[in-house]
This record gives structure tokens, sequence and C-alpha cells, in this order.
């Protein structure tokens, strides 16, 4: 399984409404070539943060906000498993892909790579986690989770791949301004 796909199938089944923030990177790239739409929030800069964003934004809306995470960038921040746990929100999707490696600066390895489980960690901060090998089990997770009233984590397991696409083309203030407008308005 690869990152792309993982993408392409949030976006394959959420609707209009619904909120969607990417890690910094490729995962944005590939979700701005995927389908690029007012409420996605391409969080460019800030690695380790997608998780945190999408949680004060979830705290503060009443759709569900699905987070396109990386494995490196949970490390980085993992503090946020149990913030996220403790602040009981019910409308956030966390999705860790987890290559094991720092795909987007050229694949080295986190240490997922060697003992640490994600999903271990996410159930001992209290979370409602789960990890999925393969396209058709993510599927099956993410579905259930857009229709839970309860806030999941879902591991993916995937390769390291960074599928080839362009660079995002809109200016990092304009992506903020589009995304706060398109909360204000619908
Ligand atoms: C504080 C900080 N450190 C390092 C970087 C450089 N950086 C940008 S993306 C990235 C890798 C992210 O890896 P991961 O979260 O596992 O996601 P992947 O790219 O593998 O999908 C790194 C190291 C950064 N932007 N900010």
């Amino acid at each position: 399984m690869r990152r792309i796909e993982v993408i392409k199938k949030i976006v394959e089944n959420v609707k209009d409404n619904e909120i969607i923030v990417s890690n910094i990177g490729v995962p944005s790239k590939e979700l701005y070539y995927l389908k690029d739409r007012d409420r996605n929030f391409y969080m460019l800069g800030s690695m380790g943060l997608a998780s945190s964003i999408g949680l004060g934004i979830a705290l503060n809306c009443n759709e569900k906000v699905i987070v396109i995470d990386g494995d490196g960038s949970i490390l980085m921040n993992l503090g946020t498993l149990s913030t996220i746990s403790y602040s009981g929100v019910k409308n956030l999707i966390l999705v860790v892909v987890d290559n094991s490696v720092y795909g987007s600066t050229g694949n080295q390895k986190t240490h997922t790579s060697k003992n640490t489980n994600i999903k271990k960690i996410a159930e001992g901060c209290g979370l409602d986690s789960v990890e999925v090998n393969n396209l058709e089990d993510f599927e099956k997770e993410f579905k259930k989770s857009l229709n839970t009233d309860k806030c999941r984590v879902i591991i993916a397991k995937t390769i390291p791949y960074n599928e080839k696409v362009p660079n995002i083309d809109i200016p990092p203030v304009m992506i903020k301004f589009r995304f706060m407008n398109s909360l204000v308005e619908k």
C-alpha cells in the first residue's frame, strides 16, 4: 500500500463539507494533485502539528475533520495523542500514514522501522486505534470512522513511496484564507 492510495480512498469517501488537514511535504502535494478543494488545509510549515491543528479545528466545528499525518511527524509531537484523547473530541479522524520513513525528505528511517508501535501508544493514551495493512481494510475502517460519533486513529502501514506530483501553486497565505472562508461560508 502506498500513501497516495490511502489519500485517494480518503478523497473518494469524504463529503464536500468535511475537512481535511494534510501533513507537510509530499502528503499535501499528493492530496492537492488528487483533489484540490477549499476545505483542504495543506499544512506547509509546521512538522508535527497537523494533528494539533486538526484538533483545534475539530473542537470548533461540527463537521468531521480528517488529519492525514505521518509517523515521523507523530513521533515529533507524541504528546498530541494524549492531548487529543484528553480533549474528548469526537469529530476527529487521525490517519497516520506509517511508511516507517521521513518520506518527504528522502526516506530516512523513523523509529517505527524498528520497535515503536504508534497504535499501542495511541491506545495507551486512551484512543480508539486500529492498524491496517491493505487498502481494503483501510477503506473499511475509514468509512466506519466517518460514521462513528467518536474520535478514531487509523494507522495505515505503507511502503515508502512518494508519487511524482507537482508543487502546490497556491500561495500559503491564500491556502489559509481560502480554507478559513470555506468554514465561515457553509
Ligand atoms: C521541525 C522540522 N524538522 C524537519 C523538517 C523537515 N521535514 C519536512 S517533512 C519531513 C518528513 C516528514 O515525515 P513523516 O511525518 O513521516 O511523513 P512522510 O513524508 O513520510 O509522509 C521532514 C523531516 C521540518 N519541516 N520541520
